[in-house]
């Protein structure tokens, strides 16, 4: 499938990196994915695994965190997410929007006491931003956190579709503390979830991603310490929570090739066995012409994510601008969401069952494509970027 000398993009290091991952996802993941998902199973028993692989904040410095490079992460994305795109979301979650949060801007108790549980596995953290009435546009959040007398801050109003809510130890939860004032406007809290008044509801009978949890968090005069707040001016407004999801954003762009990628190699094995017509499918003109056309689009994928990857690493010259992050995040969900329909299509009648991995992939991208960012935020980013104009309008009620 490499067309365009991939290969020798990565380091023998960087080579062996995605080598581990992928031993993992063919021993413990490929086995029992299509149960899991058959049965809605997140398999909680590959956290501390993934833990001892060192994945979980994977490209953060100290606290028990690997250290890794931009581009180790996104190859770890990569080929957790050709297993299954719940496992890979699972490691974004932890690392790139939990531990981040307290890697970027919390305090050094913060840091101490959650980083190195998080990337062990032992404990599991997650990101509450989203709201029922507030996805595409956070702003409009309606949390709140109010600070008493005695300098505690109490917490109320209710998060949607956060991962793995129900089995995390602490959550990240983004609140509006008011307008006015200084350090005030969208804050994050440091929220252990067995604080009172902390209540996580599993969403059920999602037709997506049902290898993972995804949760309604209600909150309910949850009372936290001063400290309980990330500190870092950096977390003053939505830039705080903004930061983070530039990070799960980057990680998106090489996971969902991991997914075509998987999509890609269930037909072209099968293309090969299957006979019609007393040829094997691969043997035809127009699978051919499929095949090409899918293994073009994900070596084109595979650049954009590289090329993205070597400049956060600082390898190549620039900065990672948002239009940047957002460009990788669009258009490699449009193509792989795509392969992934395409590789069904080709599989017959067969491609509709969990025998076979591209529909339960395009299902699950349906997801991806959808949080982080909808292809219309990121491609109103970039038409932003590209016109000095802001086309999000907010009409005050
Ligand atoms: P805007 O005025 O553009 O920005 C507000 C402040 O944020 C800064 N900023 C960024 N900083 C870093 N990285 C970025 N990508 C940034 N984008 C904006 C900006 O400079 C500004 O800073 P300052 O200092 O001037 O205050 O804000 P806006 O409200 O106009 O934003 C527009 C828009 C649509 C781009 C933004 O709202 C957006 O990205 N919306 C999509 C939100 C999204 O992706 N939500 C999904 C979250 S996923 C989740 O909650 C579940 S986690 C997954 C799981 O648990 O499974």
């Amino acid at each position: 499938m490499d067309l365009t000398g991939l290969d020798g993009l990565f380091s023998a290091e960087e080579k062996d990196l995605a080598l581990k991952v992928r031993s993992l996802v063919d021993e413990v993941i490929r086995p029992n994915i299509a149960d899991w998902y058959d049965q809605a199973v997140f398999p909680t028993e590959i956290i501390p695994e993934l833990g001892k692989l060192g994945v979980l904040g994977m490209h953060l410095e100290g606290y028990g965190c690997a250290g890794r490079s931009a581009v180790e992460y996104g190859l770890a994305a990569q080929e957790l997410e050709a297993g299954d795109s719940g496992l890979r979301t699972f490691v974004s979650v932890q690392g790139s929007l939990a531990m981040s949060a307290i890697h970027k801007h919390g305090s050094e108790a913060q840091k101490n006491e959650w980083l190195p549980r998080m990337a062990s596995g032992e404990a599991v953290g997650c990101f509450g931003l989203t709201e029922p009435t507030a996805g595409s546009d956070p702003a409009a959040m309606m949390t709140n956190a109010k600070q008493d007398a005695n300098g505690d801050w109490v917490l109320n109003g209710s998060k949607r579709w956060i991962g793995l809510a129900n089995l995390a130890d602490v959550a990240i939860i983004w609140a509006q503390t008011g307008e006015h004032g200084e350090g005030r406007g969208v804050r994050g809290f440091v929220v252990p979830t067995n604080t009172p008044g902390f209540k996580a509801e599993v969403i059920s009978q999602k037709l997506s991603m049902r290898a993972s949890v995804q949760c309604e968090i209600h909150l309910e005069d949850v009372r936290l310490p001063a400290e309980a707040i990330l500190p870092a001016d950096s977390a003053i407004g939505l830039k705080g929570p903004f930061q983070c999801l530039n990070e799960a954003r980057y990680g998106i762009i090489w996971g969902v090739m991991g997914a075509a990628r998987d999509s890609f190699n269930a037909v072209l094995d099968y293309s090969a066995t299957r006979m019609q017509f007393g040829t094997p499918l691969a043997g035809f003109q127009l699978t051919q012409a499929k095949l090409a056309d899918m293994a073009v689009a994900i070596n084109k994928g595979y650049l954009l994510a590289h090329q993205t990857g070597r400049i956060k690493d600082g390898v190549l010259p620039g900065s990672v601008t948002p239009a940047m992050i957002s460009t990788g995040k669009l258009d490699n969900c449009r193509v792989a969401i795509g392969i992934a329909r395409d590789a069904r299509e080709m599989l017959g009648g067969n491609g509709i069952t969990l025998d076979y991995s591209p529909l339960r992939h395009a299902n699950n991208l349906e997801s991806v494509r959808t949080y982080e960012g909808t292809d219309e935020v990121h491609q109103l980013t970039i038409g932003r970027h590209l016109t000095g104009i802001g086309a999000f309008t907010r009409t005050e009620a």
